[in-house]
């Protein structure tokens, strides 16, 4: 069985970070590690929430692995709240990084052209030299912006996200995974590039018609889980669309919802039987 370590905040109520990523990656039966970074009521998109930072924590644990010998096949991180703790994170992927571990950044920090609750652009340039040490990012569009400081425009083709996605990669990270790409009104999905290959991918299912908080996270997870699960990135990812998608459909479906995130604990059943098809 494959053991993971996760690094980000719980926020106690809202679906993101640490409450979607530990059930998601379980589910994909995946041994998942958590690291919390922070503890908030909900995320930072309600209109008011408390916030116990853990930043002095994280080097303790992380040396603690190390002397127990607790190793990992991949760290995944994502919303992480300060410079100190990007840097903290960046010695810790130094500490535990193995030939066989794969690192996955998540930058979770903007979306819509917008920065977090914050967040600032000298922290985005900051993600990014994070961002160099991984073996896949997956971020939106909105962040690999801020990262590569340039305007964030949603008129785009494909020789743009082509561009921006070997401009990602030329801060060091291997391969980048923009999310939330669409080039037809009714499609959406992600797009990739490898630098170790020179080789693009990509992979679209239908675009609903809505917009809900959460969903990257719920996408970076299950695209970990099924890496984990033996998926090229390439076939995680469409994993990743697909149950992203399903989550959406869920969600929409359900009258009596409560405001933020989506509906992605009814569609574990369909994320297990679907981690089952590899491209
Ligand atoms: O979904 C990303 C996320 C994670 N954690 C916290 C957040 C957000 C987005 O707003 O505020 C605390």
């Amino acid at each position: 069985m494959k053991r993971i370590i996760t690094v980000q905040d719980i926020s106690c109520v809202g679906r993101c970070s640490l409450t979607v990523a530990l059930p998601i990656i379980s589910a994909a039966g995946v041994e998942t590690g958590v690291l919390p970074t922070a503890v908030l009521s909900t995320h930072t998109a309600f209109p008011k929430f408390t916030f116990c930072d853990l930043t002095g924590e994280i080097e303790k644990i992380s040396e603690t692995f190390s002397e127990l010998d607790i190793d990992f096949d991949a760290i995944y991180t994502g919303y992480l709240g300060s410079f100190r703790q990007l840097e903290l994170v960046s010695q810790m992927i130094d500490r535990h990084k193995t030939d066989k571990c794969a690192v996955v950044i998540d930058p979770a920090m903007a979306d819509n052209g917008k920065l977090y609750k914050g967040f600032t652009k000298d922290f985005a340039r900051a993600m990014a030299e994070l961002c160099g040490k991984a073996d896949l990012i997956i971020p939106n569009l909105t962040e690999a912006a801020f990262m590569l400081d340039i305007p964030y425009t949603e008129e785009y083709d494909e020789e743009y996200i082509k561009d921006v996605l070997r401009k990602l990669c030329a801060l060091g990270a291997k391969r980048a995974a923009l999310t939330g790409i669409s080039f037809d009104p009714t499609k959406l999905g992600t797009y990739l590039y490898d630098s170790t290959t020179d080789s693009f991918f990509s992979y679209f299912n239908e675009k609903m018609d809505v917009a809900y908080h959460g969903t990257g996270d719920i996408f970076a997870s299950a695209t970990l889980g099924a890496m984990m699960r033996g998926h090229s990135v390439e076939s995680a990812l469409t994993v990743a669309v697909d149950y992203t998608l399903e989550c959406i459909k869920l969600t929409m479906a359900d009258e009596d919802r409560r405001t933020y995130g989506v509906n992605f604990e009814e569609a574990l059943p369909y994320y297990i039987e679907r981690l089952k098809k590899y491209l």
